[in-house]
């Protein structure tokens, strides 16, 4: 009797720390064998549905809807769950520079070069080869928390460093921009991916700036196209895609504890 009651209170005094430190968020990938399908030179993925993350020791990607909401160090906005596509969304947390005030820490809380921190994982299926032009949906509310890298194949070319958001604060907003030294705020038709060769390939992302806000993206070979609203539809090649998060109300607010 007294082993069980020490056996259950170790669980609840687990339970709870971990509660506590927030591990329960850090849950593993909502799918790991999802492989994206591009189709008529479109693939369409919910950030969410990585497959893998590493480099995560000091920044990681938190996945957050209605019923996991992270809780992990500084992260002074509320959740935006409302109007992210499939009602999910992953920050890259904690979020210690905020503001132009707080300190820059390069490999803490910012890296200008990619493929070092956060790093996210997405295999996909290519019927079509050639240049890609990538758009990304993300919240930003303020001017440390809007740009990211991307990568292929475990590569960061040039045509993916720097996506930068300016626009479109305080809500989710298509973009699709290189910062450069001459246009701080991104130049368009810059950030790009070639795929050389039809089949799978894994297209990556990882930390340019801590407390971005990624709900997902799309590469469209069309330089025109100009994703709206939720985006379009994601289409698999393989793998099961899981039922959508439930939705919120505008005015949804964490529970206190
Ligand atoms: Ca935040
Ligand atoms: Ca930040
Ligand atoms: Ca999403």
């Amino acid at each position: 009797m007294k082993r069980i009651y020490i056996i259950s209170s170790l669980f609840i005094g687990l339970g709870f720390a971990l509660d506590l430190q927030g591990i329960r968020a850090q849950e593993a990938p909502l799918s790991s064998t999802i492989v994206f399908q591009e189709i008529e030179g479109l693939l369409v993925v919910e950030a969410e549905y990585f497959y893998k993350q590493t480099h995560d020791e000091e920044r990681k990607w938190y996945v957050t809807h209605k019923g996991n909401l992270p809780k992990v160090g500084r992260d002074e906005d509320a959740p935006h769950i409302f109007e992210s596509s499939n009602n999910a969304y992953l920050e890259v947390l904690p979020d210690t520079r905020v503001t132009h005030d707080d300190k820059l820490i390069h490999g803490e809380n910012f890296s200008n070069e990619p493929g070092k921190m956060a790093l996210l994982y997405y295999k996909a299926n290519f019927k079509h080869t050639g240049r890609y032009y990538v758009w990304v949906r993300a919240f930003s509310t303020g001017g440390e928390d809007n740009g990211i890298h991307v990568g292929l194949d475990g590569t960061w070319p040039a045509s993916g460093q720097r996506m930068q958001w300016c626009e479109g604060k305080h809500k989710w907003h298509w973009e699709s921009k290189q910062r450069t030294e001459a246009v701080h705020c991104g130049e368009p038709w810059k950030i790009y991916l070639d795929i050389e060769t039809p089949g799978d390939h894994e297209i990556m992302f990882s930390l340019r700036e801590d407390g971005f806000e990624f709900d997902k993206f799309i590469l469209t070979k069309e330089k025109a196209f100009v994703p709206q609203g939720l985006g379009p539809k994601v289409i698999v090649n393989s793998g099961k895609l899981p039922p959508s998060f439930e939705k919120v109300a505008e005015d949804f607010k964490p529970k206190q504890n």
